[in-house]
């Protein structure tokens, strides 16, 4: 058979300005079944003309798409197309798996996924390349399909494999000669964890990665696996920089160490950067982890930093963190010369016009390299939607807008458009108003820490800077929409009351007294410090 996989249209706004993430979803799936001829198509990247696109449709017997919430229309769209050509059609991914009825209802979508995808793929394909393995579609778990009267059928949900190191090496060969890069360098990702015990209010991964009779279900590679993965990149690529890319790399820290000592022990870190995603409370707790970090040559870290306002923190669930920590932490990556890209909410239910301006306020003051203003989002299919859909909050019933650039709800405080250009002041406060010179000063500087990024200047230039402003123009981002309020810093900052690291430290230590996070219930977590 011939399978066509395909990364749906890119979004206009949002991260995609500077990022071009490769879909490690689809090479994932696509090595459950390498005996089937494979084609990557990824409108990221690849040029598109529509008579061309069809008639290489023509050529495929089935599709694979996968979509995140704001792409599902593009992804529909491909489908459509994609059935129009005689294609069967399957789509997985985030939203398929978080509101399955939204994708299965339409005619052209032959077989919807729910959750993890390899083994329900390959039972899928098996099915249609002439019932290989001689089962019933209502056998094949994690799908959701049409039946003969057009009604929605939602099979039993798909058990997590407990061992990651069951599944293929993904087919990475399926991005050869493609450009994907992360502010300029390029950059593969690699997955060593599935799952995440913390639960933030706001996130969607504890719906994707988990049986439903069990909490969380968090499931890691095995440090061989992970290490035969790094060199089949680094082989294949010579990128310059690997993205361990789960939400939370430092989740169980002595696993995170285990990796990090076979890293430098293997030397690979000579060869080229890291980067990961990590949390302020874990490295506060762990700061032996941001020297080893360092010295197995990450030099980037995507951190939640969301808000200065300890009451936001709380109700997003992240009591553990405190804005203290939050600078020490940030100052204590940025001495060593690893660069920092923060994500920072805007208008958390809770939060005035002045708290979020001394939110952007303080972000500014952090320093970081660089900074996502998303305002908050609730995603389709997690409880906090369901929370804010009744308390009439949700204005926005187009996906299309849950890119984390555009607000889909207001709240008390704010309404959807005061939040939207409270993004938009936050956006031009930090990108506006020397922040160009500063990271010039740092980045240009041949003997400073951050020297690392001059190997990668040309193209950090052009998609980092002129990609990320030119999307900021296109919005309408200029310092004109900075607020009087947000330009007098002395008076905008006198009610935040910064505490010193020590009550950082006690509150910690609280917290730890109430237990408010037991590792020992968290499956698959047996050595958190
Ligand atoms: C790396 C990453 C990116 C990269 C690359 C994205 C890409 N091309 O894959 C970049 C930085 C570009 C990115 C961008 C965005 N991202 Co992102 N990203 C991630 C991250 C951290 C890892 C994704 C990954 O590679 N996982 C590993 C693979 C193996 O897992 P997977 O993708 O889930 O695929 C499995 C299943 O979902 C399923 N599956 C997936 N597709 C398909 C298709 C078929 C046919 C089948 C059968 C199965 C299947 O099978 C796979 C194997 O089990 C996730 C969080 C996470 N932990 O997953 C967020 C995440 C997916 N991103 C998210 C969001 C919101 C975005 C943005 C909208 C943010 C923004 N505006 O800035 C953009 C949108 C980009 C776009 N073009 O539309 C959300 C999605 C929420 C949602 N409801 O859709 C997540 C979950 C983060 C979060 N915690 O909220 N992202
Ligand atoms: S730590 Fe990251 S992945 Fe985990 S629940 Fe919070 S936002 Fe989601």
């Amino acid at each position: 058979m011939k399978i066509l996989y395909i990364n749906p249209a890119r979004l206009q706004s949002g991260m995609d300005a500077i990022i071009t993430g490769a879909p490690l979803s689809l090479i994932s799936i696509a090595a459950m079944v390498p005996e089937h001829e494979a084609k990557l198509f990824d409108f990221k990247i690849d040029k598109y003309h529509e008579k061309k696109f069809r008639s290489e449709l023509n050529r495929y017997d089935a599709v694979a798409i996968t979509s995140m919430t704001p792409q599902v229309y593009s992804a529909l769209d491909v489908a459509k197309m994609a059935k129009e050509q005689g294609c069967t059609t399957i789509l997985g991914g985030y939203h398929p798996t978080l509101v399955p009825d939204f994708v299965a209802k339409h005619d052209y979508i032959d077989f919807t996924v729910r959750g993890e995808g390899e083994h329900t793929f390959k039972e899928i394909i098996d099915y249609i390349d002439d019932n290989k393995n001689d089962v019933s579609i209502k056998d094949i778990d994690g799908i959701s399909y049409k039946d003969k009267n057009r009604k929605i059928i939602h099979n039993k949900e798909r058990e997590l494999e407990l061992n990651l190191d069951n599944f293929p090496m993904p087919r990475r060969e399926l991005l050869k000669g493609k450009l994907y890069t992360y502010l300029g360098t390029t950059t593969r990702q690699v997955e060593t964890s599935r799952g995440c015990p913390h639960n933030c209010k706001f996130c969607c991964i504890i719906k994707m990665w988990r049986n439903s009779n069990k909490p969380i279900t968090y499931r890691t590679k095995s440090i061989p696996r992970i290490m035969r993965e790094v060199y089949d990149v680094y082989n294949r690529e010579k990128p310059d920089f690997i993205f361990f890319c789960e939400d939370n790399f430092t989740i169980n820290v002595k696993r995170t160490n285990k990796i990090l000592d076979t890293i430098i022990k293997s030397r690979i870190n000579n060869k080229m950067h890291f980067s990961c995603q990590s949390r302020v409370d874990t490295l506060f707790r762990n700061p032996d982890l941001i020297e080893k970090l360092y010295k197995a040559n990450f030099r980037q870290v995507f951190l939640g930093i969301e808000s200065v306002h300890q009451q936001s923190l709380d109700a997003m669930n992240k009591r553990n963190t405190t804005p203290a920590m939050v600078k020490h932490v940030v100052k204590s990556l940025r001495d060593k010369g690893i660069s920092i890209f923060g994500g920072v909410i805007i208008g958390f239910p809770g939060e005035t016009k002045r708290m979020v301006r001394q939110n952007i306020q303080n972000t500014i003051d952090l320093d970081l390299d660089c900074v996502q203003f998303t305002p908050i989002t609730a995603f389709p299919g997690t409880d906090f939607y369901d929370e804010m859909k009744e308390l009439g909050r949700i204005t926005a019933n187009n996906y299309k807008f849950y890119d984390l650039f555009h607000p889909m709800m207001g709240t008390l405080e704010l309404t959807s458009k005061e939040m939207y250009r409270l993004v938009a002041e936050g956006y031009a406060s930090f990108y506006l108003k020397g922040w160009l010179l500063r990271r010039a000063k740092e980045y240009l500087n041949p003997f400073g820490k951050f020297n690392w990024m001059l190997s990668c200047m040309g193209r950090l230039i052009k998609q980092g800077v002129l990609g990320g402003l030119s999307m900021l123009y296109s919005q309408g981002i200029t310092t004109k929409v900075i607020s009087d309020e947000l330009k007098n810093k002395e008076e905008l900052m006198k009610d935040v009351n910064l505490p010193v690291q020590e009550s950082a430290v006690q509150r910690l230590e609280q917290i730890l007294e109430f237990k408010t996070l037991k590792p020992e219930k968290i499956e698959g977590i047996s050595e958190q410090t």
